[in-house]
């Protein structure tokens, strides 16, 4: 039989900014269409985020999650992710809050105060809609994306009691370490679902090295107990995503972590790259995991028993 693949898809996410692609989901309905498109080419999982309809800026009241998240629910059977990062301009008490109250299947949890540099952007993107965009990415040169080892505590316990199980992202070797110290007091269970995350600057590099040494320490701290996933930022996610699936892992692909589809060529949808992600899986003689093999994979508690 052949081994099956986990592609997640990230629609939107916060790291990109209206002005840089006119593909980027932004309004809710955009956003719904473009996670069930992303499961229809054969995403397991979509990875959700909100924005504020009128400029595009992230946003994480709950309210916001509202409408997209029962047309997805209604029109695809996907597991659907809700993330606790938020942005890096947020505090936990205000990330954590849609999936505390949807209790998702899944959420996502950030393993590592970091750096988290944007910046670099600019130097591409110059021509900016709304005003808060260019200032979001000048500002990661002296932001902390703050992720301390409370409000890991925090989004743990939160989260937990609700049966919401997590993408453990994961954006150098130290943050394993940290993930294996939770695993240790019993507050994070396996099967762990480690998310991998290379290029993104202030974190690991994208080398097939990383990657490697990254896989590596993994296995020898939770064996057999976890499922590995990669996401590469912007070029490196297509080159990523086939080394880890030739490796043994799943993929996270999606215009959050990437806008492009090849060099100078933005993607015009997510289902787009999860098309491209699946070629990879497929062209390596492996499947691709349905909603319900993920679940099984994961152990999650059922698309049944969430709050929306
Ligand atoms: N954009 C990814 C590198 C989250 O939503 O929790 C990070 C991310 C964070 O997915
Ligand atoms: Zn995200």
């Amino acid at each position: 039989m052949a081994r099956k693949v986990i592609i997640t898809c990230a629609v939107t996410g916060a790291i990109h900014t209206p002005s840089m692609s006119p593909h980027l989901p932004i309004t809710p309905e955009e956003i719904a269409e473009a996670a069930i498109g992303a499961a229809e080419a054969g995403a397991a999982i979509v990875h959700l985020h909100a924005r504020d309809p009128r400029n595009g800026k992230p946003d994480q009241s709950p309210e916001a999650f509202a409408p997209f998240l029962q047309v997805v629910k209604q029109r695809s059977n996907c597991v659907i992710n809700i993330t606790t990062g938020g942005a890096p301009t947020m505090l936990v008490e205000e990330r954590v809050r849609p999936a505390a109250y949807y209790k998702p299947e899944v959420a996502s949890l950030n393993m590592g105060s970091m750096n988290f540099g944007l910046y670099p952007m600019l130097n591409r993107f110059k021509e900016f809609k709304h005003d808060w965009e260019e200032s979001y990415l000048e500002g990661s040169r002296d932001r902390i994306f703050r992720n301390t080892f409370s409000d890991i505590e925090y989004i743990l316990t939160t989260c937990a009691e609700n049966g919401t199980r997590f993408e453990i992202e994961c954006y150098d070797i130290g943050h394993l370490y940290t993930l294996a110290h939770f695993v240790d007091r019993g507050l994070i269970k396996p099967p762990l679902f480690v998310q991998s995350v290379f290029g993104l600057l202030g974190g690991i590099g994208p080398h097939p090295e990383d990657v490697a040494h990254m896989k590596r320490t993994a296995d020898r701290l939770f064996g057999s107990e976890y499922q590995w996933s990669v996401l590469g930022a912007g070029k490196n996610q297509l080159p990523i995503a086939a080394q880890a699936a030739a490796m043994g892992g799943n993929v996270r692909v999606g215009l959050e972590d990437s806008l492009w589809i090849g060099p100078g060529r933005l993607a015009k949808s997510n289902a787009q790259q999860v098309q491209m992600a699946r070629q990879i899986i497929e062209g390596l003689g492996l499947e691709i995991a349905t909603p319900d093999d993920a679940r099984n994979m994961l152990s999650l508690k059922g698309g049944d028993r969430v709050n929306f």
